[in-house]
């Protein structure tokens, strides 16, 4: 293994950071760059998103709940465009000071309420509907017990793996090996998890399953990273199962589409102010 000549100063330094596919949007301190209201639309629903695998979590649910009947699940999804930094804008920044999507804005109530970090956002609109979250205080707890396992280890899957391993201005064997050793060791998490119980949460598809899925399913079905081979994903056939089984869900098929600008022509809906929006 070569050897860094790399020596950390006594003081890190803005100027020394290496660049890498997001380097113009990092910075090291929060708050807005520019002043820009957001958009507001007719429904009661807000959302400022882009169709990451974080973004499509939330579409998934508001598509999922449509489906199921809840009206009131209504929303506009306005475009942020994070390599542009719509995120820095002041409107923004208001709804997430954290400065990432997805963001959501509730305004059927009053005051209208902000709701940032996918989990959080998931966990909200399904106890606002009663939906996809199991009451009985076990199955609850199982469902959010892999909710939350989802907030803690997908950082090491994108910023750790999928950083390195396509992103990183060179490839780095040792951060390679560390990060695809924890995204092998979190498959594995899921595929014995999956081995004995249909969903997630249990027998039944939850807000576990639609936070899971946008990482590490569309991972092992080749739509992640293109590491499906490197990762050897044929190794977790229970995963793959249920990857499959969610991915052929109408509403999965329209939330992965929404405020998507880049893939197939058919597969972009940028903005969504109504159902016809999605064909
Ligand atoms: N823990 C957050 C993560 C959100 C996140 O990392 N969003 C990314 C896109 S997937 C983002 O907005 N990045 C813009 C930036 O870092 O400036 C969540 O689950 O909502």
């Amino acid at each position: 293994m070569s050897k860094s000549p790399y020596v950390p100063p006594k003081v890190w330094k803005n100027e020394s950071a290496s660049g890498g596919q997001f380097a113009s949007i990092n910075r090291p301190v929060a708050g807005p760059t520019h002043d820009k209201d957001l958009p507001v639309g007719k429904h009661p629903l807000q959302l400022y998103s882009l169709a990451t695998p974080n973004g499509v979590k939330v579409t998934i649910l508001l598509e999922e709940l449509l489906a199921l009947g809840h009206t009131g699940a209504d929303y506009d999804a306005w475009l942020i465009r994070i390599g542009e930094g719509d995120q820095f804008g002041s409107g923004f920044v208001e709804v997430n000071p954290n400065s990432k999507i997805p963001a959501l804005l509730d305004r059927s109530v009053e005051p209208p309420l902000r709701v940032f970090e996918s989990g959080s956002i998931l966990l909200y609109l399904a106890e606002k509907f009663g939906a996809l979250l199991p009451k009985a205080p076990a199955a609850r707890t199982e469902c959010l017990n892999w909710l939350f396992w989802q907030m803690g280890s997908a950082p090491y899957l994108g910023g750790g793996f999928g950083h390195f391993y396509v992103y990183a201005p060179e490839k780095f064997e040792y951060a390679i090996n560390r990060f695809t050793m924890e995204a092998k060791r979190q498959l594995d998490v899921l595929e014995r998890r999956l081995a004995d119980s249909a969903y997630l949460g249990g027998d039944d598809y939850s807000i576990a399953d639609i936070a899971v899925w946008p990482w590490y399913g569309q991972l092992v079905r080749g739509n992640l990273y293109g590491a499906a081979e490197f990762l050897a994903v044929h190794e977790y056939p229970n995963l793959q199962r249920w990857a499959e089984t969610i991915a052929q869900r109408p509403a999965v098929q329209r939330g992965t589409r929404v405020n998507r600008t880049w893939g197939d022509e058919d597969s972009q809906v940028p903005e969504r102010h109504s159902a016809t929006d999605l064909g």
